[in-house]
């Protein structure tokens, strides 16, 4: 179904609710949240928690909050977290961990399958020497968005915590996509929340519902957490009118993601025929498409914009890559439509 008479492939963050959710969020039982009795925001939270293996978990209005709040849980001022320099908690979210947390970023490349270099995360790690700031935490991305939608799985998750537990670090997972990469593998998320302390994942992009992601680790974190919710203004009050919405979100759209990655495939595939554009390894592998444009003709601004004429909607992601998302909204006829207007314009 084409939104606006678009294919709109800028991000699975446009889905707007189905109406199941729309339903459930106008029949939802509310209360105060803040003074954690909205049951719905509790059931909410319950039921997350479970689904990712972990004790407890922590209604959030973004991603991007729930993994500020999961940094400054983990980490004090003046502490270092091991990051990838393509992860989003470095690239997209404004500097939060060092403007608000104090928080200093070690970055590490990361490599075209969304991984860091296990040898080179262990060098990264400080000694203990008054010069140096602590390291605290490393902070993975699953799937990895700038990676093009690349999956990590859960035998590299098992490595990276073999290094945190020689170094006494702790693991955060910025699982946004974390259910597009259980569908991909065929695995439970929780089978690949493991080996992290927490776990941020959204339920306002593929899952579509309308707002909130949930942070998810234990007891205790959770609890430091939900007190850094509330400095950075998170609290919110009768929220389960949104959580009613995550929950439908959990138990109907979880399964679908495969068509999504169906029609990523099929995008990458037909792009990968195109004279000058290289799809990154692995695109179509989940919902997100990255690929290169090397032409004389024409560069990835002009694409993006002729594209937006014939109805096709996409971003551009920095140098000669732009970047496709597949969603709910989009079916496999929009797909064949953007195919078609590609091959137009690139022959
Ligand atoms: N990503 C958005 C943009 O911010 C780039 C998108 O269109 O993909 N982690 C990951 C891996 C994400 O991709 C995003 C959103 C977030 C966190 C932040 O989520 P929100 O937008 O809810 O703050």
């Amino acid at each position: 179904m084409a939104m606006n008479g678009c294919v709109d492939l800028r991000s699975d963050t446009l889905t707007r609710p189905t109406p199941a959710m729309r339903a459930a969020m106008a029949a939802a039982e509310v209360g105060d949240d803040v003074f954690g009795e909205d049951p719905t925001v509790n059931r909410l939270e319950r039921q997350a928690a479970e689904t990712m293996g972990k004790a407890a978990g922590l209604f959030v209005p973004s991603g991007t909050m729930g993994n500020l709040a999961a940094l400054l849980a983990h980490c004090g001022r003046g502490d270092e977290a091991i990051v990838g320099d393509e992860a989003h908690t470095f690239y997209y979210e404004a500097g939060g961990m060092a403007a608000l947390g104090g928080i200093q970023p070690r970055t590490l490349p990361n490599r075209p399958d969304g991984t860091l270099d296990i040898t080179a995360i262990e060098a990264a790690v400080r000694a203990p020497n008054i010069h140096f700031p602590v390291t605290r935490l490393i902070c993975l991305e699953n799937t990895h968005n700038r990676c093009g939608g690349a999956v990590l799985d859960a035998a590299y998750m098992r490595t990276v915590r073999t290094v945190a537990d020689a170094h006494g670090l702790a693991v955060h997972l910025d699982g946004a996509r974390i259910f597009n990469a259980a569908v991909a593998l065929g695995v439970p998320a929780a089978t690949l929340a493991a080996d992290a302390d927490s776990v941020t994942f959204c339920l306002s992009k593929g899952l579509a519902a309308p707002v909130g992601s949930v942070l998810c680790g234990g007891k205790a974190f959770i609890d430091a957490a939900r007190r850094a919710r509330k400095q950075l203004g998170g609290g919110m009050r009768q929220a389960g009118v949104l959580a009613a919405a995550g929950l439908v979100a959990l138990d109907t759209m979880v399964d679908r993601l495969a068509d999504d990655h169906d029609n990523a495939r099929r995008l990458a595939e037909g792009l990968a025929g195109m004279r000058g554009v290289t799809p990154a390894p692995d695109a179509g592998r989940t919902n997100i498409v990255v690929a290169a444009l090397d032409r004389d003709d024409i560069g990835v601004d002009g694409l993006v914009e002729r594209m937006a004429a014939e109805g096709v909607r996409f971003f551009g992601v920095g140098g000669n890559r732009f970047r496709l998302v597949t969603h709910w909204e989009v079916s496999a006829d929009d797909v064949e439509r953007a195919l078609a207007a590609f091959r137009r314009l690139l022959g």
